[in-house]
């Protein structure tokens, strides 16, 4: 294209305005003719304009001085229209890299942009980070069987030693769980004590489960209360002297809690205290006759 152009100017130059020459008429002998040709390429518009002034300087009518006549002729031209061919499209086509190289400049500013719409199309790749939330709701069901209630199980049992006992009597039990009291022959209770006073119930927020009384054979009456929060629960059975024989236990020791030193303790009180009513828990079989001693 510049070359067209550069063309088309050469010949303006040369011919196309020539014709002027003609129409001057006479000037003399003396008469001094100069003449420009100015030309202007426009690659925006792709023309081309070629301005001749031509300038006649002849002298005047007094000695010493001198006329001067001045003509512009100015022909535009468009390269498109004016020249064609396959060398002109070539040439644009040589063009045509400058403004490919102008569109990696754009591209690198655009890049970023082109980054952000990568990352649209990525969200392909955040499918993942879907499957990750995902995962996190995931992780939440498995969050959620934290508080989910657990059934912990204790059974009030004669050993084979013949020694009657909570076993296991300590536990570590999270707030929401159950804990079942599993009765065994052939009479216990469970009620909620306190550590400085052994074998003497909680007045308010504890428990007590009555006495069960259980025959050899048959299914096991339950007692099942609720962990409220994660404060140690004291706990004995208030039949007979029981609790003195160290029939006593413990959910969610702290870590200075010392289930021995209840025991030990248990054993110098001097009685066994059962709460006047049954209260604070669940019996799991109805049918089992329950005695309630005050
Ligand atoms: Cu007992």
């Amino acid at each position: 294209m510049r070359l067209q152009l550069a063309l088309i100017a050469g010949l303006l130059s040369s011919s196309a305005l020539a014709y002027g020459d003609d129409n001057w008429g006479n000037h003399g002998p003396k008469a001094k003719t100069i003449v420009k040709y100015v030309t202007k390429v426009q690659w925006k518009t792709k023309t081309c304009t070629v301005t001749k002034i031509k300038t006649v300087i002849k002298p005047g009518p007094g000695s010493g001085t001198t006329k001067t006549q001045t003509e512009v002729q100015t022909v535009t031209v468009t390269a498109t229209a004016a020249v064609g061919g396959k060398d002109g499209d070539d040439k644009e086509e040589e063009e045509e890299p400058v403004k490919v190289a102008e569109k990696p400049a754009k591209a690198e500013d655009d890049a970023p942009a082109e980054k952000d719409e990568v990352k649209e199309d990525e969200p392909k790749e955040d499918e993942p980070k879907e499957d990750e939330a995902k995962d996190e709701v995931k992780d939440e069901p498995k969050d959620e069987p934290k508080p989910a209630p657990k059934t912990h199980i204790i059974k009030a049992m004669t050993d084979d030693d013949g020694n009657d006992v909570f076993e296991p009597a300590s536990l570590m039990a999270a707030t929401g769980d159950t804990v079942v009291f599993e009765f065994h022959p052939s009479t216990h209770s469970v009620a909620r004590g306190i550590f400085d006073k052994p074998c003497q119930p909680l007045e308010k927020g504890g428990f007590y489960s009555g006495f069960l009384r259980v025959s050899g054979g048959a299914k096991s009456p339950t007692f099942s209360i609720k962990v409220e929060d994660s404060n140690p629960i004291w706990y004995y059975c208030t039949v007979g002297k029981h609790c003195q024989g160290g029939m006593v236990g413990v959910i969610n020791p702290g870590p200075k809690d010392d289930l021995k030193a209840y025991i030990a303790a248990s054993k110098k009180a001097p009685s066994n205290v059962s709460p006047k009513e049954v209260n604070g828990g669940t019996v799991g079989s109805p049918k089992v006759k329950r005695i309630l001693r005050a």
